[in-house]
């Protein structure tokens, strides 16, 4: 009996071309694809279908059939049309994933791998085993790395990925194509909400975030409203969107979230609502909920996730060599020729952050007298500082924005407790943290 391939519902391009490379690796395979596909694979189906093989369920003897191989999944409740197998004795599986998460389907074999896309996987085998592959299986493969891993720019993108994209390249995967299937569809009713949420949606600044809602009631089914929220974010300069979308008078709320910043992670968030995602991107979907109250609830959710992310009190160096305000300018001389540093944060008597004292403000003693005078008199007082709870990135930004190599961490009242350097956020930025 021929084994059964098959992919999770929602299937998008990577999970699509994951059963095709999948179909060349067991030759005598019937695919089964669930009844739901994304709606941009069901676009690129319309035109395909006939170049791919795929099997139509009712005409397989499901019976019969002791080997299931399943692609970019490893749930059973992600699966569609397969459940008879679920509990069928002596039954063989197989699984080429990439997703870490643990699922429930036993296999006997798997090839899980956290790539930037399963069809990588199956890309590095067909290529071992010298498979032939067509010009348009090549862009279809093409089309799943690139759609998962964001063109190679998600950070869930490894060199595996890069050289299976070098590979299809050479095989003729051609990109116009893929470009034309992977730009979504921006239609009237897309444009018509992004339109109405940029009119009566808000900004605010939340925790130092610009975070952007927009709201709106929708009459039936809607295509792509995580793109209008993606593009409202990117239209409003904000960190974050969230669209709010209202149906059936209220019945159904959908909430939507789109973030460009690491201090905003999307899936705790989403996961808070009872949703899920990505740390870019999450949603959720609530049932009777007025969307004053989600908005609220987005809001302390922003305010109190802080201790979700890597924050400034992660990074900081501390404790923090410091002088007092009433020191004399001498003892800076001597403590910075000690210390080896350009500059140190100036405290009073409370510990509280007065100014800053740098080399440069040398220049402003004119004779040997002026060493006696306090540390006060030359100090600059005009200082950036930065909150424990804020993130890496909000460090990086004032960084470049003053020009600033360090900044004091101060806390809520007034007190330095430690502080963040260019070389801290770097390291961070580069993954060089221990764990
Ligand atoms: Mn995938």
């Amino acid at each position: 009996m021929p084994p059964v391939i098959t992919t999770h519902k929602n299937t998008d391009f990577d999970a699509l071309a994951s059963t095709i490379g999948a179909k060349i690796l067991y030759p005598d395979a019937k695919i089964v694809l669930p009844k739901q596909v994304n709606p941009n694979v069901k676009a690129f189906l319309s035109i395909h279908k006939d170049l791919f093989d795929f099997d139509d369920p009712d005409q397989i003897d499901m019976d019969g059939v002791d080997q299931l191989i399943v692609v970019d999944t490893n749930k059973w409740e992600r699966l569609d049309g397969v459940e008879m197998f679920r509990d069928r004795k002596g039954l063989t599986v197989h699984i080429w994933d990439h997703h870490s998460i643990e699922g429930d389907i036993d296999s006997s074999w798997s090839c899980v791998e956290t790539v930037g896309a399963t069809i990588t996987l199956i890309v590095k085998q067909l290529q071992k085993e010298r498979k032939l592959i067509t010009p348009i299986q090549a862009t279809l493969f093409l089309a799943g790395i690139y759609e998962d891993t964001g063109n190679l720019s998600f950070p869930s993108s490894t060199a595996d990925d890069a050289y299976a994209v070098a590979y299809l390249l050479e095989r003729k995967a051609d990109l116009t194509v893929v470009g034309k299937f992977l730009s979504p569809a921006y239609g009237e009713k897309q444009k018509d909400i992004l339109f109405k949420i940029l009119k009566t949606g808000i900004r605010e600044k939340i925790r130092g975030f610009t975070v952007c809602f927009g709201r709106m009631e929708i009459k039936g089914h809607v295509q792509n409203l995580a793109l209008v929220v993606s593009m409202y974010k990117d239209i409003m300069n904000a960190d974050a969107s969230f669209g709010i979308f209202t149906t059936q008078n209220g019945k159904r709320t959908i909430i939507i979230g789109r973030s460009s910043t690491d201090g905003l992670d999307m899936s705790l968030l989403m996961r808070s609502l009872g949703g899920g995602g990505h740390p870019g991107a999450g949603s959720a979907l609530l049932k009777k909920v007025n969307p004053d109250t989600v908005e609220e609830m987005i809001r302390e959710l922003i305010n109190g996730n802080q201790q979700a992310s890597v924050q400034i009190s992660d990074l900081m160096s501390f404790p923090v060599v410091s002088i007092a305000a009433d020191a004399k300018m001498q003892e800076v001389a001597r403590l910075l020729r000690e210390k080896g540093c350009t500059g140190v944060p100036v405290v009073d008597k409370d510990e509280k952050l007065v100014g800053i004292i740098s080399r440069r403000d040398f220049k402003k003693i004119r004779r040997r007298s002026d060493l006696k005078k306090p540390v006060k008199a030359y100090m600059s007082t005009n200082i950036r500082t930065i909150e424990p709870g804020m993130s890496p990135g909000q460090a990086a930004r004032i960084m470049v924005r003053y020009d600033v190599g360090r900044l004091p961490v101060v806390a809520g009242d007034g007190r330095m407790i430690g502080i963040i350097t260019r070389s801290d956020t770097m390291l961070y930025f580069y993954d060089l943290l221990p764990d």
